[in-house]
């Protein structure tokens, strides 16, 4: 299932251009056009699904799929044992701005913890 409006739907359907890192039958990734840190990409589902909030009973193995190949990337790109972060937004509120979900995956520089500013 794709969106017709989606952005991501249509990287994944190869009507945008995007420099893919990763493709499975259930998952890609490519990395992000405003990047935060050496290393970051956006590893997504073929499968249109708006945001966590929409992730539904049968999307388990999808969603677990993100996981497998965040842990791929981060050994491809010699990530692994210095460390990297996951991250998904949800919603306006943590930051999304493209509503079919992605996992960031973020390395090759230290992050501080916890991810906002203080006070
Ligand atoms: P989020 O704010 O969590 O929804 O993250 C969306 C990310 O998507 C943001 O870091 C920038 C990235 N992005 C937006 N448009 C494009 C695009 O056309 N190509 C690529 N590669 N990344 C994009």
């Amino acid at each position: 299932m794709s969106s017709a409006d989606c952005l991501f739907c249509k990287i994944v359907a190869g009507e945008l251009p995007a420099e893919i890192i990763y493709e499975s039958e259930s998952v890609i990734a490519f990395r992000d056009i405003n990047a935060k840190a050496p290393t970051h990409a956006l590893i997504i589902p073929r499968q249109h699904i708006a945001t966590i909030n929409d992730i539904g009973e049968g999307d388990e193995a999808t969603v677990g799929h993100l996981y497998m190949a965040a842990k791929a990337i981060a050994a491809e790109e010699g990530l692994a044992d210095d460390g990297y972060r996951v991250v998904m937004n949800c919603n306006e509120a943590a930051g999304q701005t493209v509503f079919h979900i992605h996992l960031h995956l973020l390395g090759g520089r230290t992050m501080g913890w916890p991810p906002w500013p203080p006070g």
